[in-house]
C-alpha cells in the first residue's frame, strides 16, 4: 500500500503544479484554484491551514452550485449598473461621472445619472497580451483646476514590453465622449523584458501631490533586487515625472533615484490612510500573498524571501528567515490573488471608516482590513462569488466594484449600499 499511497501523493503533487503553472502563464490570479465559501466564511486566522486548503479544493463546486444569493448575509446590497469589456481600474471625476480603463486600449467615461458609456480619444497604442493593456487611470488632485489625468499601459520596445505612465489634459465634449490631449510619458519600466505578467503600474497620489507607481518584476525575480532597473519597486515622483527630493536611493543613479522601497513582486493595490501611511498589497507566488506598509528604503525581500514558494516547487525561505526584510503586515495563505485597494472615509457605512477593502480575483470577493496604526488584520471577507478586479469609493460613500471581465467574468460594474 505504500509505494501505492506514495504515487498517488506523487501525482496528485504533480497535477498541482502543472495547475499552478498554468494559471501562473495564463493569469495574474497567478495562484491555484479559489478558497471554498466555507474556507472564506472562516475567520481569517484559521484559513490557512492545509486542511482547510484541501477540503476546499474538494468541495469547492458543490459549494458553488447551492450558494445562496449574492448579498446575503451581508451588511450591503449589491446593484449591476452596466458591463464593460476587460475592465481593468476606475476612477470618479469631481463630476461624479466614472472613467474605466479596459485592457484593450479604451478609456470609457460612464454617466451614472444617464446609464451611458462614452469613448475618450487619444490613448496611445497599447500591448494587449496576459496580464497587461491599458492599465490604472487616476486625476491629478488639482484636476478641477489642470483636468490632468494619468494612465498606466503596456508598450512594446526594445527587449520586449513594459509598463508606461502618461499624462494629459482630459477634454470632455457635449455628448458624453472627449479626448486626452498633450499627452505626454512621464515614466517606463526600465528596462524591457519579454513575456507579460506582473507589470503591476497602479497608481495613487498623495497629500503632497506626489505620485506613486509600483512596478511589478514581470516574473523575472531577480529585477526585484537589482537597483540598475526599476522592476519589482515602489516608484515616487514628481506630479510632471521628475525626481523629487527625499527619495532614499538618489546617490545609486538615474533609475535608482525614483525607487522609494525594492523587493516587491506584484502590486495590483496601494492606498493612503488618514495618517498618510501608504499600504500596498501584492500577490505571493505559490501562496504568500501580502500586505505590506510600505516604509521608506525599505527592502521587501522578493525574491530572496516570501511566505510562498516558487510554481515550480522550489522552496523561498520565509520571511522569518531574514528579518533584514520588511516583513508582511497580513499574509494569506491560502491566497486571495489581491486587485483593488481603498481605505474607506465616506459616510455611507460609518461602521467601515478607516477600513481597507481589498478586491479578491481566485478569492472571488471582498476582504475587508482593519487597522490599528502600523497593524492590520483581515476583519471580513464578503463572498461575491466573481473575480474583483478594482476597487473604488463613490462620491456618495457607496462602494464601486469591476468585476474581472476574464476566465469567465462579466467585466460587471457593482455598487455596494447599506442595505434597507
Ligand atoms: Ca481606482
Ligand atoms: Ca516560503
Amino acid at each position: 500500500m505504500v509505494p501505492f499511497r506514495h504515487s498517488l501523493i506523487f501525482l496528485a503533487t504533480l497535477g498541482l503544479l502543472t495547475a499552478c503553472d498554468n494559471s501562473t502563464n495564463a493569469d495574474d490570479t497567478d495562484q491555484a484554484s479559489a478558497p471554498s465559501n466555507s474556507a472564506q466564511a472562516a475567520p481569517a486566522e484559521s484559513s490557512s491551514s492545509a486542511a482547510d486548503t484541501e477540503s476546499a479544493e474538494t468541495t469547492a463546486a458543490s459549494d458553488q452550485d447551492e450558494a445562496e444569493s449574492t448579498d446575503s448575509g451581508t451588511p450591503f446590497s449589491v446593484s449591476e449598473v452596466t458591463r464593460f469589456e476587460q475592465p481593468w481600474a476606475m476612477t470618479f471625476l469631481p463630476d461624479g461621472r466614472l472613467l474605466v480603463t479596459e485592457m484593450a486600449g479604451n478609456l470609457r467615461l460612464h454617466d451614472l445619472d444617464k446609464g451611458e458609456t462614452g469613448s475618450i480619444e487619444g490613448v496611445p497604442d497599447v500591448v494587449q497580451a496576459g496580464q497587461g493593456g491599458l492599465g490604472d487611470v487616476l486625476v491629478h488632485p488639482q484636476f478641477k483646476d489642470n483636468q490632468q489625468i494619468y494612465i498606466s499601459y503596456v508598450e512594446a520596445g526594445d527587449g520586449g514590453s513594459g509598463a508606461a505612465v502618461a499624462r494629459a489634459r482630459l477634454v470632455l465634449d457635449e455628448n458624453g465622449g472627449g479626448e486626452l490631449e498633450d499627452l505626454e510619458v512621464i515614466w517606463r519600466q526600465t528596462p524591457k523584458v519579454s513575456g507579460d505578467g506582473h507589470f503591476s503600474h497602479r497608481l495613487a497620489f498623495d497629500d503632497e501631490g506626489k505620485l506613486w507607481i509600483s512596478s511589478g518584476e514581470r516574473q523575472k525575480f531577480d529585477p526585484a533586487q537589482d537597483m540598475d532597473g526599476n522592476l519589482g519597486k515602489m516608484i515616487r515622483l514628481n506630479a510632471d515625472g521628475s525626481v523629487p527630493d527625499g527619495n532614499p536611493f538618489t546617490d545609486q543613479g538615474e533609475v535608482a533615484a525614483q525607487v522609494w522601497s525594492l523587493g516587491h513582486r506584484n502590486i495590483l493595490g496601494m492606498a493612503f490612510d488618514a495618517d498618510g501611511r501608504l499600504w500596498a498589497h501584492e500577490m505571493g507566488p505559490e501562496g504568500g500573498d501580502e500586505l505590506n506598509l510600505i516604509e521608506k528604503g525599505a527592502n521587501y525581500g522578493y525574491p530572496i524571501v516570501s511566505n510562498g514558494e516558487h510554481y515550480d516547487g522550489r522552496d523561498i525561505p520565509d520571511h522569518d528567515t531574514r528579518p533584514e526584510f520588511e516583513a508582511p503586515v497580513i499574509t494569506w495563505t491560502p491566497v486571495i490573488s489581491p486587485a483593488g485597494f481603498i481605505i474607506y472615509d465616506g459616510e455611507l457605512f460609518p461602521e467601515w471608516k478607516g477600513s481597507g477593502f481589498i478586491g479578491g480575483l481566485s478569492s472571488n470577493g471582498l476582504v475587508r482590513v482593519a487597522f490599528d496604526g502600523e497593524n492590520a488584520r483581515e476583519a471580513e471577507r464578503f463572498d461575491l462569488e466573481r473575480r474583483i478586479r478594482e476597487v473604488e469609493q463613490g462620491p456618495d460613500g457607496a462602494v464601486w466594484l469591476l468585476e474581472d471581465g476574464r476566465r469567465g467574468g462579466n467585466g460587471t460594474l457593482l455598487k455596494l449600499t447599506p442595505k434597507e
